[in-house]
């Protein structure tokens, strides 16, 4: 689905893109960054007006980018895993905070290893989802810079205000050698700000969040406050799927799976007090007979806990009781046919 078009207000950009310049240490860089950070509005303390705008979170696999736009929208929304290339569609999740809506844009990891049909159309979701945006988030690990990083950044304008998020910063264990490294990095592009943080840390997200808010332009709103996604729930029950069978399956399962939502119904409550039904019928899709039976697992073991893992989460997040039913087939080559790749809702 597509993202809202912007209304006409732009950011006033030569406000926006002070550079914060990497200090010798970290502390006193993440102090100096914590000075520069307005503070943001609180509930119900409207301000001058309120203020909406479009962040792009970008980077190549398996970087972050779903954490944090989970962290951000303070819901889980977007699939993640261990695995490279969980991500492959656009997926928009808000949050709104005093005067201020954030429109946070995942995207799929962007990939340089195969060009198969798959990795086309998730490339082409992520070179859409950067333009015409106000800000956009870069991510890396901090203290790494790939081949596959510098071929991300070069698909960023200069001309959009572009943070570059060090993340993962709890894995670096000596914090002074991150110092040189950000200093490298501001050879690398015109970086607004530099920002070292862990996606796991709700203070490094609230300041985040801050940073964030001074580069959205002042205009209204484009969803209610309380809407988190622009994605239904059946995109979301077919993601949790593919998430749990990545999350459960472990190297050996190809990332060339996919599932597809057969049929999706919904019931009312048949009792006041009680809670509407899903039905739920879903099928895995995999490359070759020796993957189905990774899939379907020791007497059935793996596929069963992959449906009721999707259904406890389900029925948290969708508020409802939820039958899933999973089924598996073989369709080799899938993902090397751009016909297919199609149908099985890739843009
Ligand atoms: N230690 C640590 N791990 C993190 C942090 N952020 C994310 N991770 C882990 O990194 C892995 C990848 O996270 P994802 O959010 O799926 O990464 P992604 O960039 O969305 O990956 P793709 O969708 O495949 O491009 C997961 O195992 C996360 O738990 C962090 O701040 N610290
Ligand atoms: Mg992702």
């Amino acid at each position: 689905m597509n993202a809202p078009k912007k209304v006409a207000a732009q950011t006033d950009k030569s406000k926006a893109t002070t550079p914060i310049e990497p200090q010798p240490d970290l502390d006193s860089m993440l102090e100096g960054l914590l000075k520069s950070t307005p503070k943001l509005a609180q509930p119900g303390e409207v301000g001058e007006g309120q203020r909406c705008g479009l962040v792009a979170i970008v980077g190549k696999p398996n970087v972050g980018k779903s954490t944090l736009l989970n962290a951000l929208v303070g819901q889980k929304i977007s699939i993640t895993s261990r695995k490279a290339q969980t991500t492959r569609h656009r997926i928009t999740g808000m949050h709104t905070q005093g005067a201020t809506q954030f429109v946070f844009v995942d995207t799929p990891g962007f990939q340089t290893l195969h060009g198969n049909a798959l990795n086309k159309s998730l490339n082409k979701t992520v070179q859409g989802a950067v333009a015409d945006v106000d800000l956009i988030l870069f991510v890396v690990e901090a203290g790494s810079f790939t081949p596959a990083d510098a071929r991300v950044l070069a698909l960023l304008g200069k001309e959009i205000p572009t943070l570059m998020i060090a993340n993962k910063l709890d894995n670096i264990h000596r914090r002074g050698d991150i110092a040189p490294w950000l200093q490298t990095m501001q050879t690398k592009h015109a970086f607004a700000e530099f920002v070292p943080m862990s996606a796991k840390s709700a203070k490094d997200i609230e300041r985040l969040l801050a940073i964030c808010e001074k580069y959205l332009p002042e205009q209204a709103w484009w969803y209610s406050p309380d809407e988190l996604t622009d994605r239904s729930e059946k995109f979301l029950a077919s993601e949790l799927v593919r998430e749990k069978l990545f999350r459960l399956t472990g190297d050996e399962l190809p990332y060339t799976s996919t599932v597809v939502i057969d049929k999706f119904e919904e019931e009312p409550p048949q009792k006041k007090g009680q809670k509407r039904l899903l039905r739920i019928a879903a099928t895995i899709v995999v490359e070759r007979d020796g993957h189905k039976a990774m899939v379907i697992g020791d007497k059935g073991e793996r596929i069963k806990r992959i449906g009721m893992e999707t259904r406890v989460e389900l029925e948290k997040l969708a508020d409802a009781k939820v039958f899933i039913e999973l089924w598996v087939k073989v369709r080799s080559g899938w993902a090397d046919d751009e016909a297919r790749v199609r149908s099985f809702g890739y843009e």
